[in-house]
């Protein structure tokens, strides 16, 4: 077991209770082993971006972790199946996404995992609740360029 460090996870869903699905796994996730929360997000409404179906519910949520990547990847897919996610094809609609988004300082790059996420600058719903929680993690210009994509803070 390593030395605890902040993990950042988005979390993402459009279909079935998709609102419930992410504060369940907001709450899941803080209470696994070798986890404790350390900031979550509020909850954001947004459109789907180069996906399709309903508006989506997310947010962003730290922990900070002993687990290393591989084993809270594994522990974010457990949760995932759990609550019903298939996976038809490249982001399609889905009952629950859990990304890592930010491991520590650490660049991943494996084929399972990529650390940090490569399109997470480009989204307005990781940026947005990102900078409530951890507002030097982000900045003005990062906000300004994703600020035509449609999305609500609830
Ligand atoms: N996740 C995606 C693709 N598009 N759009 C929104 N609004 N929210 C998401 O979580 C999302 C998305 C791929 O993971
Ligand atoms: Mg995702
Ligand atoms: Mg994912």
């Amino acid at each position: 077991m390593r030395e605890p460090l902040i993990a950042t996870i988005g979390l993402g869903a459009n279909l079935g209770d998709a609102q419930q699905a992410v504060q369940e796994a907001m709450q899941t996730i803080a209470a696994f082993d070798y986890c404790q929360l350390h900031a979550a997000s509020p909850l954001y409404r947004s459109a789907p971006v180069d996906s399709s179906g309903p508006d989506y519910f997310n947010a962003v949520l730290q922990i900070s972790t002993r687990l290393n990547a591989p084993d809270l990847l594994a522990r974010l897919h457990q949760l995932e199946r759990g609550a019903g996610r298939e996976r038809p094809y490249r982001n399609a609609p889905r009952t629950l996404d859990l990304d890592i988004l930010l491991y520590g300082a650490a660049r991943i790059d494996s084929p399972t995992l990529t650390v940090p996420h490569p399109r997470m600058r480009q989204r307005a719903f990781v940026l947005r609740p990102l900078a409530d929680i951890a507002p030097a993690l982000v900045s003005a210009q990062e906000l300004q360029a994703v600020s035509e994509q449609v999305i609500e803070k609830i």
